[in-house]
C-alpha cells in the first residue's frame, strides 16, 4: 500500500489501468472515482479486521447503534481524511491531471436519514470511531434514499434517489452473516418438561442480508463497522411456488413484498402515521439487528447473565423499540431463560434517546396491527403492559388515571415511547432544555417514578466533517494560529479567544470566509444564473421543513425588506443575500406553500431593479449532506429561530457556529447553552422565552389579529400573500398561510415575534459593517463551539451511560499491517 505521493500515483494508475482497461488519456472522472475508492477501501480492510479483533480480545462492552437513520453523505474524502492521507491523494491525483473536489463530486450522498436525528447517528459513528471506542451502527440499507428534490416553478417535485444506481464502494455484503425475520402466522405453545414453550407458525420469512460499512476512525487505525441490513426473499421458487395450486407468479408476489420491506425511506419526519409497511421496517432492523449481536455474543461463549456487561444497544428514538420485546423473545424462547431473568438482562441493555416532543411525531402501533403482524411480540408487549400497570397500581394505589397515562397499551394503541422508557435503563434528552421539558412536563409521571433514569446529553457534530474537510482553509488558519492540538481536542478551540482582536488573524478569517463565499457564489451561478454579491451578508436557513422551524418569519422579514426599500428607495441597508435549503415532506401542504412563497420572493427582488443589489434570495434546491459542506462555509448569518420549546437540540446551529457564522435565533435547543457559551457579545437573541410562550397557550393571551391592527408593517406584508402584488402574480395566492396565521391565531408565533426578529436583524445589518467588530464575533463562535463537537458528547454517552472505555489500539495484533 502507498506510503508517500510518489507510490500512490505509481499504484493508482496501474489500478485504473487494471481496472477499465482503458488508457490514462481514456480514462473519466466517474472512472477515478470508482478506482480510488475501491483502492482506499482496501487499503482499510486490515484495519478493519485487526480493529475487530481488538475489541473481542480486550472484552469492553460492545456499543450497538440502533437507527432507522444514518445520514452520512459522501464517504471519499471523510475516509482520506481520518485516515491521513488526504494531502498525499490530493497532490498526487493532481499531478496526474485531477481536482480531488471534482472527483468527490461523483460520489452519490447516502441519503438514509431524513435530518437532524439521522445525521446526528452518522457524527456519532464517526466519533465512536475516531474516540476508539468499540460502537458499531444498525440500520437499514434503503435501496431509495430521502428523495432528491427539484424545484420546478418555485414548487417541491419529488424524485426517487437511485443512490445505489452505480454501485457502492464502500460497502461489503455479508452473505454467511444473514439472519431470518418472521412476519405473521400465528402462535402455538405447547409444554416441554413442565415450561410452555412458544412457537410461530405459517409465518413470513424474510432474509435479513448484511451490507457492512467501514468507520474509519481519524488517525487512530480503529475501523469500526456500520451494519446495513436488506431484505430478501427466503423462498425456494422451485421447491415453495412448484407445487399444485402455486405458480410462478405467486412467487414473484412474494419476492415483491418482501423486498419492500427495505425499499424506500420514509419521508415524513414530523407527522406519525401508523404505516404497516413502516412498522414491518422497525421490526426488520430490530430482530435482525438483535439476532446479530446475540450470534456475536455467542462466540465470547460466555453466559447469557452477562450479556449486559458485554453488550449495549442505544436506540434512536423509539423507532427501534422493539428490540426490547425481540431480546425478550429470544431469551425465553430460543434461550430457555424465564420471564424475570429474561427481563433483568434486557433492562440493563437497552438504553433510550428521546428526540422530539412534538406531539404528532409520538409513535403509536395500533394494537391490532402489532397483534396480526408480529404475533408473538405482541404477546410479549401485552405481558410487559399487564406486570407495568400491576406495578404502578401498588405503586400509586387508587390512582387510575395515572396508570391509565403511563399504561404501555391504552384505548387500542401500543405508546412506543412508554415502552422505550419502561426498557431502558437509561432515557436522555438531546439539550439542557429539551430534557427539563421531557421530565417537567412531557414525561413528569415516569420521571417521578424513574427520577435517576432520565440525564441529559446535548447533542454535538463532528469537526472532522464539518470543519476540517468542509472547511480546509479554516482549519489551515486555525493550525497556524493555535497549533493542532484542537484536532484531538476540540475544546482546544478555546485558545483561538486571544486572537479575537488580533488585526492578522481577523485578516486571515475574513479572507477565508470570502473564498468560500465566492465558491458558494459559483455554484449559485452554475444553478441560477445570477452573480451574487460576496460582500453582502450570506444569510443561511438550512434544515427541513416545518412550521416551528419558522422560515415563514424569515421570509415575512424579506418582503418587509423589499417593501421599506420600495417605499424609501434611498434606504440604507447592509446589503444581503439570503440562502434556504429545506426538504418538505411530500404530504406536508403548507410547507410546500412555504417553499413556493419563498421562491415567488426571490423571483421578486433578485429581478426589480430597485432591490436586486441590495437583496438576493436563492432557494438552493435538493439540500443534502453534500450541499450543507458547501453552504455552511461560507455563511455569515445563522438562522435558528424556531418557536421557543419545539427545537430539541438543533445541530445546524452547532456546524454554522463552529464555521464562523453568528447566530440568530431564539432561546430554545441546544441555543440555550450557545448562549451561555457566547453571551449578547457573540449571538442575537428576539423573540418570546419559553416561559412566555407556555402561559400563551395556557392562558389563549395571544392575538395574532390583534398584530395584524396594529403593525402596519405586518398588514402590509399579510395582506402581499393574499392580494396581486409583488408576490402574487398571475393569480396566486396564499390564502392558507394567511388563514395560519390570523384565522388560526398563528400557532408559531410568528407575528408575535416578527417584530423582535426584525430589530435583531437591523442590529445585525449594523454590526456587519463594522468589520472589525464582526469579525471579533465570529473568532469568538469559532473558539467556543469546541464545547459542540460530538466527540465531547460521546465522551459523555460512553461515561454515564455505557460506561465504556476506548480500546486500546496500540496494542491490537495485527498492527504489523501495512504501516
Ligand atoms: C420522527 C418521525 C415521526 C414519525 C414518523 C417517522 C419519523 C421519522 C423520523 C423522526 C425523527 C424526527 C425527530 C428528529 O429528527 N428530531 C431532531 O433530532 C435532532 C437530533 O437530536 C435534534 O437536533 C432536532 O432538534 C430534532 O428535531
Amino acid at each position: 500500500m502507498f506510503t508517500n505521493k510518489e507510490n500512490f500515483k505509481q499504484e493508482f494508475k496501474q489500478r485504473l489501468i487494471g481496472k477499465t482497461g482503458r488508457q490514462m488519456h481514456e480514462v473519466t472522472e466517474d472512472d477515478v472515482y470508482a478506482a480510488l475508492g475501491s483502492m482506499i477501501r482496501e487499503r482499510i480492510g486490515s484495519d478493519w479486521a485487526a480493529t475487530n479483533r481488538a475489541y473481542t480480545e480486550q472484552g469492553e462492552r460492545q456499543v450497538y447503534y440502533f437507527s432507522m437513520e444514518f445520514l452520512i453523505g459522501r464517504l471519499l474524502g471523510n475516509n482520506l481524511l481520518n485516515l491521513g492521507v488526504l494531502d498525499t491523494v490530493r497532490e498526487g491525483l493532481g499531478e496526474l491531471g485531477w481536482d480531488l473536489e471534482d472527483i468527490e463530486e461523483y460520489e452519490a450522498d447516502a441519503g438514509l436519514g431524513n435530518g437532524g436525528l439521522g445525521r446526528l447517528a452518522a457524527c456519532f459513528l464517526d466519533s465512536l470511531a475516531s474516540l476508539g471506542y468499540a460502537g458499531h451502527g444498525n440500520g437499514i440499507r434503503y435501496k431509495y434514499g430521502l428523495f432528491e428534490q427539484k424545484i420546478i416553478d418555485g414548487h417541491q417535485v419529488e424524485l426517487p434517489d437511485y443512490w445505489l444506481q452505480k454501485g457502492n464502494v464502500w460497502e461489503v455484503r455479508r452473505d454467511d452473516k444473514k439472519v431470518n425475520v418472521q412476519f405473521w402466522g400465528n402462535v402455538e405453545s405447547h409444554e416441554v418438561n413442565g415450561r410452555l414453550v412458544y412457537e410461530t407458525q405459517n409465518s413470513e420469512t424474510v432474509w435479513a442480508v448484511p451490507y457492512d460499512v467501514p468507520v474509519v476512525g481519524y488517525e487512530n487505525s480503529a475501523v469500526n463497522t456500520l451494519r446495513l441490513w436488506s431484505a430478501e426473499s427466503a423462498a425456494n421458487p422451485a421447491r415453495d411456488f412448484g407445487g399444485a395450486g402455486s405458480n410462478y407468479y405467486n412467487f414473484l408476489d412474494y419476492k415483491r413484498s418482501v423486498e419492500t420491506v427495505s425499499e424506500f425511506l420514509y419521508p415524513d419526519d414530523s407527522n406519525y402515521e401508523g404505516k404497516l409497511l413502516r412498522l414491518k421496517q422497525e421490526y426488520f432492523l430490530c430482530s435482525a439487528g438483535v439476532q446479530s449481536v446475540i450470534r456475536t455474543f455467542d462466540k465470547l461463549h460466555l453466559p447469557y447473565t452477562q450479556l449486559a456487561e458485554r453488550v449495549a444497544i442505544h436506540i434512536n428514538d423509539t423507532h427501534p423499540t422493539l428490540v426490547i420485546p425481540e431480546l425478550m423473545r429470544i431469551l425465553m424462547d430460543e434461550k430457555g431463560f424465564g420471564w424475570e431473568e429474561a427481563w433483568d438482562i434486557v433492562s440493563h441493555t437497552v438504553s433510550y434517546t428521546n428526540h422530539t416532543i412534538l406531539s404528532e411525531a409520538l409513535e403509536m402501533w395500533p394494537e391490532q396491527m402489532i397483534r396480526e403482524l408480529l404475533p408473538r411480540v405482541y404477546m410479549i408487549i401485552e405481558e410487559l403492559n399487564a406486570r407495568f400497570c400491576g406495578m404502578l397500581l401498588k405503586q400509586y394505589p387508587g390512582d387510575q388515571d395515572r396508570v391509565s397515562r403511563m399504561a404501555i397499551i391504552e384505548s387500542g394503541q401500543v405508546k412506543m415511547a412508554h415502552l422505550a422508557i419502561y426498557g431502558s435503563y437509561s432515557v436522555n434528552g438531546v439539550a439542557a432544555l429539551h430534557t427539563d421539558i421531557l421530565k417537567n412536563r412531557e414525561m413528569k409521571d415516569f420521571y417521578e417514578l424513574y427520577p435517576d433514569r432520565f440525564n441529559n446529553k446535548t447533542n454535538g457534530i463532528t469537526h472532522r466533517r464539518w470543519l476540517m474537510h468542509a472547511n480546509p482553509d479554516l482549519e489551515n488558519v486555525i493550525d497556524h494560529t493555535i497549533g493542532t492540538a484542537w484536532k484531538k481536542q476540540p475544546d482546544q478551540l478555546n485558545e483561538l479567544l486571544k486572537y479575537a482582536n488580533d488585526a492578522v488573524v481577523q485578516d486571515k478569517i475574513r479572507h477565508v470566509k470570502l473564498k468560500n463565499k465566492e465558491r458558494l457564489a459559483s455554484y449559485i451561478y452554475k444553478k441560477h444564473g445570477v452573480s451574487v454579491d460576496t460582500n453582502s451578508i450570506f444569510d443561511v436557513q438550512v434544515k427541513r421543513l416545518h412550521a416551528y422551524k419558522r422560515q415563514l418569519l424569515n421570509a415575512l422579514h424579506i418582503m418587509d425588506l423589499y417593501n421599506r426599500i420600495k417605499e424609501e428607495p434611498s434606504l440604507e441597508i447592509t446589503p444581503r443575500t439570503f440562502i434556504f435549503g429545506a426538504k418538505a415532506a411530500p404530504g406536508y401542504y403548507m410547507a410546500k406553500q412555504i417553499i413556493k412563497l419563498i421562491n415567488n420572493i426571490a423571483q421578486t427582488v433578485n429581478n426589480d431593479p430597485q432591490t436586486k443589489d441590495r437583496l438576493n434570495v436563492f432557494f438552493l434546491e435538493n439540500y443534502s449532506v453534500s450541499l450543507a459542506e458547501k453552504i455552511v462555509p461560507a455563511a455569515d448569518v445563522s438562522e435558528q429561530i424556531s418557536t421557543a420549546g419545539k427545537e430539541a437540540s438543533g445541530t445546524g446551529n452547532m456546524k454554522l457556529m463552529m464555521n464562523g457564522a453568528l447566530t440568530v435565533g431564539t432561546l430554545d435547543g441546544a441555543n440555550v447553552e450557545m448562549y451561555e457559551s457566547l453571551g449578547d457579545e457573540g449571538m442575537y437573541l428576539f423573540g418570546l422565552r419559553i416561559e412566555e410562550v407556555e402561559k400563551y397557550y395556557r392562558e389563549g393571551g395571544y392575538s395574532a389579529q390583534a398584530i395584524y391592527n396594529s403593525d402596519e408593517r405586518v398588514k402590509k406584508v399579510l395582506d402581499q400573500l393574499i392580494q396581486p402584488g409583488p408576490f402574487c402574480q398571475n393569480g396566486q395566492s396564499f390564502d392558507p398561510i394567511y388563514h395560519s396565521l390570523l384565522s388560526h391565531n398563528d400557532e408559531y408565533f410568528v407575528l408575535r415575534d416578527f417584530a423582535s426578529y426584525a430589530d435583531a436583524q437591523t442590529q445585525i445589518g449594523l454590526d456587519y459593517q463594522d468589520s472589525k467588530l464582526w469579525t471579533s464575533k465570529s473568532i469568538l463562535n469559532i473558539a467556543k463551539s469546541g464545547r459542540f463537537a460530538g466527540d465531547r458528547t460521546i465522551k459523555e454517552y460512553a461515561t454515564e451511560i455505557w460506561g465504556v472505555n476506548p480500546a486500546n489500539m496500540a496494542s491490537r495484533s495485527g498492527l504489523q499491517g501495512n504501516h
